[in-house]
This record gives C-alpha cells, structure tokens and sequence, in this order.
C-alpha cells in the first residue's frame, strides 16, 4: 500500500503540538507525521517524544541544533521522507492554519493524477480567516507578482499547504534549495512547474493561528521578493 507522512517544522508549539498531531492521526487514512523541529526552547521536541508512546509506529521526529529556517527544515524532512520510501509528502504548518481534514483531499487530488496537489486559498475568492488585511493583500498580490515575474499562473503561490508525490522531489535537486520563507514555497513550485509536472489547486480555507507565536519576519518578504526575481535569472541563463 502507498504511504504518506506529513511533514510539519515546528519552533516553539508547545500550544500546537499534540493537538495538531492527534488531529492527523484521528483520520481515516493513515498518514504518519514528522515533525522537524530546531531545538525549540519550549520543549515542543519532548512533547514529541512523550507522544511516541503512544503512536511509536506513525509519529517521528528529526531533531535540528538551531533555528534554521522553516526552507531547510523542509528538505531535511524531503529527504528523509524520500529515503523512507514513503509516497505522498505533505508540508502542513504546526499552528492550525491548515485544517488537517484537508489532508485528505489534498491526497486524492495527488491519487488521481496531480503530481503536486496545493491547499489554496485564492481559487475561489479569498478563503482566508481572521487575517489582518494587509497580510491577505500582500499574500494575494505575492501570486499576481510571481505570475508576473515567472509566467507561473498559480493562485496561491506563497501556500504552505502541499501534497508532494514522490517523483516531483525526486526530480528536484534538493541541495540547491536555500531559501528559508515564502520564497522557499514559491521555489518549490516553480521548480515543479519548469518541469512540467501536474499542478492541482485544492480550495481551502485558511485560518490565523490562534496559539503560538509568528514567526513572520520583514527579511521573510525581502527574500520573497528578490527571490523571484533570482529563480527567472537562473532560469533565463540555465543555472537554475
Ligand atoms: N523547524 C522550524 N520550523 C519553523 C521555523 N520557522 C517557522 N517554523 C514552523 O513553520 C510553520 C509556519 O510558521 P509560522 O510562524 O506559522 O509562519 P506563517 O504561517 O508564515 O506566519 P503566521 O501566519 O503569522 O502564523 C510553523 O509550524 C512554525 O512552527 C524554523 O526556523 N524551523
Ligand atoms: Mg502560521
């Protein structure tokens, strides 16, 4: 049978943590979950561990010495996902702002033929809760700026709520992903898009973290922005 695992970063959600993990394990497909987390002083890796009693087959954990940027969490947990020889790959925030119900339908998206299915929240209007209005407008404008910059026609292109099928990382060289923030997700795909793989958006509505702390930053949207316009220089002179 194919498996699936949600990868979730995760610095400083001990508010989050075992709520978000016993909301996966509490559907009816049988993802396992795992949580890559930077050393987090809150403890969040111990709740983690004391978890693992309970679910010692689904949950995992990769501990990370510092802070390094919700990006190289994820290739860490890529890897690790791809070497565990699991099928689908899933990227879910710690903090509920992606409802795991969705988990599902990003899944049968991917099952029935995306190769990379995204939890959006522009498809049909604006899907987002309790956001203050100058984040959902830079969200949405991030996407009509990438579309301007990169050609690449996605709704959502900052999104954080992804379904991976295994060959899409695969063909990917993970080692050249560097970015830490939203440009990390735009890189993504627009390294699934420049090669030519099925992209799917999946309406969902997104929600504003209740517990916990941002981690939003100003040098996040500096390198979102600069960002896109490096990826379509590397990619016009072939270094991409
Ligand atoms: N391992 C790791 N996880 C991180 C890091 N930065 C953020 N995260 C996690 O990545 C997820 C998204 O981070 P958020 O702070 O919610 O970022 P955001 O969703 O862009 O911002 P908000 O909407 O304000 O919550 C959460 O699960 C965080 O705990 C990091 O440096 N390392
Ligand atoms: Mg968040």
């Amino acid at each position: 049978m194919s498996q699936g695992i949600v990868i979730i970063p995760t610095y400083n959600e001990i508010e989050n943590i075992e709520s978000i993990v016993r909301a996966v394990f509490a559907l009816s497909t049988p993802f396992h979950v795992l949580i890559v987390d930077d050393n987090s002083p809150d403890g969040t890796a111990q709740k983690v561990v004391e978890l693992q009693r309970e679910f010692p087959e689904r949950l995992h954990l990769e501990n990370r010495a510092k802070k390094s940027g919700l990006g190289t969490a994820y290739v860490h947990g890529f890897k690790w996902a791809l070497q565990n020889n699991f099928d689908y790959i899933f990227e879910m925030d710690a903090d509920f702002s992606h409802n795991p119900k969705d988990l599902e339908r990003l899944h049968e998206a991917c099952v029935n033929g995306a190769d990379m299915a995204i939890g959006s929240r522009y498809v049909t209007g604006v899907n987002v809760v309790n956001w203050p209005l100058n984040r959902v407008l830079m969200s949405y404008f991030a996407s009509v700026y990438v579309d301007f910059i990169m050609g690449m026609k996605i709704h959502d292109a900052t999104a954080g709520f992804v379904c991976y099928k295994r060959n899409v990382l695969e063909t990917i060289n993970l080692d050249k992903i560097k970015f830490i923030g939203y440009a990390f997700q735009i890189e993504m795909k627009y390294r699934t898009f420049v090669n030519k793989l099925k992209i799917v958006e999946v309406p969902i509505i997104f929600t504003d973290r209740t517990k916990g702390q941002s981690k939003m930053s100003n040098a996040i949207i500096k390198e979102a922005i600069f960002g896109v316009i490096t990826l379509r220089l590397k990619k016009i002179f072939n270094t991409l």
